[in-house]
């Protein structure tokens, strides 16, 4: 048996059964739903700031906050409120008419962002697809590329959603396997390598599209300058360079956007996920006057982006980051946490890597996967998520209380000195 096999098994989860509740629950789910997902075991029913709750009454720390969509954490009670307050009042409109919400949340993001001009729509591959469509349309009308031959270029390892031209700029067989024919014009280069992007880049080149960080890529942070660099690059060969700051963006990692850590305002951000407060889908491209321009009235729209209560739900959430001081939380609690985690000194432990609250724990496979660490942290109260195989990550809500992460790291170290044990006994 091989040592990934053995420890495997060894490191099973100690779950307790699903109680009936739960069960029947879960039944229902894989009954009637499509198969695309395999949950972890817990059936949650309640949240509030940093802890939910499952059926059966028992209470976890939340150490993945929706992948980053709950960065404010669960049930704030100021972004309920305005919800509520919005709800009863106006909350879709559509964009046949202007309603008086959405344009106090435009102006804020530019104010926030640097960047002059937003479009709103509501989940994150829509707004990736909205920023392909508007770069597409820039190569073309703008800098002049012959209609239909404008190329985008993204990274290897990257994840921007699930959409089919989305899905076509995927390195991932099982995300693209059975879902072609993809959209031309779509390649890329290895990430953290500017030079493969100049070397990439032809005079049809519309734009490089880019994470600060790759998320689903294992917690990738590039090599210092990177982003820079792609940046001067870019503009040298006057390619776009968008990030996507749907997971990184609004605090996630330090900084308000993650490419202010590079000094670095892109043509384009993207963001999502925390934008909606933790209660709704709202995303939104923000970008360069020259970039903006291409879109003219019936050019690309959405029914539900930009409505009301989504904007009031996002400038409430918008107003928490402000207030809570989250950006500097992340920062400070994040290197606290990065610092703690590397101090777990475990051969099983491969690698302690992120920046402010994006944080990532990549297991060595020699010994064991991420998915048993994260059964094993469900067990202890903590939830986390695998990805890539081998990494766990952690990214709790922004505001989580310095006890509470003091606690999980407690937990993940205990853990860790006992998968160790067990390996040891089982060697
Ligand atoms: C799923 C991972 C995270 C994203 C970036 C765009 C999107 C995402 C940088 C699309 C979405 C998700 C979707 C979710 C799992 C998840 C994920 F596991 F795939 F790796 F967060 F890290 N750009 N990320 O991370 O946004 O359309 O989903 O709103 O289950 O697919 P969306």
């Amino acid at each position: 048996m091989s040592n990934e096999s053995r420890a495997g098994r060894e490191a099973a989860p100690r779950n307790h059964p699903l109680s009936d509740v739960a069960a029947d629950l879960v039944g229902r789910e894989k009954a009637f739903g499509a198969n695309n997902y395999d949950p972890l075991p817990v059936v949650l029913t309640r949240g509030q700031g940093s802890w939910v709750s499952d059926v059966d009454g028992r209470r976890y720390l939340d150490l993945m906050s929706a992948y980053s969509a709950v960065s404010f954490g669960h049930s704030h009670p100021r972004i309920v409120a305005a919800l509520i307050a919005q709800a009863q009042q106006l909350g879709v409109t559509s964009r046949a008419y202007f309603n008086d919400e959405l344009p106090y949340l435009f102006e804020r993001l530019v104010r926030l962002t640097g960047l002059p001009r937003v479009l709103p729509a509501n989940g994150g591959a829509e707004a990736v697809e909205t920023a392909l469509k508007a770069a597409r349309k820039w190569g073309h009308k703008i800098k002049g590329i012959p209609e239909g031959r404008a190329e985008i270029i993204g990274c290897q390892g990257n994840f921007h959603g699930r959409t089919i031209a989305v899905i076509g700029l995927s390195t991932e067989p099982q995300y693209r396997d059975g879902f072609g024919p993809f959209p031309p014009g779509l390649s890329t280069v290895p990430y953290g390598d500017s030079d493969a992007l100049e070397r990439a880049i032809t005079p049809r080149t519309a734009a490089f599209l880019v994470e600060p960080i790759q998320g689903e890529g294992g917690i990738i942070v590039p090599p210092p300058g990177y982003l820079a660099r792609c940046a001067e690059i870019c503009r040298r060969h006057r390619v776009l360079l968008i990030c996507d700051e749907i997971q990184t963006g609004l605090g996630r990692t330090g900084r308000l956007l993650a490419c202010e850590h590079e000094g670095i305002t892109p043509d384009a951000v993207i963001l999502g996920k925390a934008l909606g407060g933790g209660l709704l889908p709202v995303s939104a491209v923000v970008g360069s006057d020259d970039l903006m321009q291409v879109f003219n009235p019936g050019d690309h729209g959405s029914t539900f982006g930009g409505n009301p209560l989504a904007a009031a739900v996002a400038m409430a959430a918008l107003d928490v980051l402000e207030e809570e001081k989250l950006v500097a939380r992340s920062a400070e609690l994040g290197e606290w946490l990065i610092g703690e985690l590397a101090d777990l000194k475990s051969h099983i432990v491969r690698d302690v890597r992120g920046r402010g609250l994006f944080v990532g724990i990549e297991v060595d496979a020699r010994y064991i996967t991420a998915r048993p660490v994260v059964d094993r942290l469900l067990a202890r109260g903590i939830l986390s998520k695998d990805t890539h195989g081998t990494v766990v990550r952690i990214a709790p809500p922004l505001n989580i209380s310095r006890d509470d992460l003091a606690w999980a790291v407690s937990q993940i170290h205990a853990l860790f000195r006992e998968l160790e044990a067990e390996l040891k006994r089982a060697a």
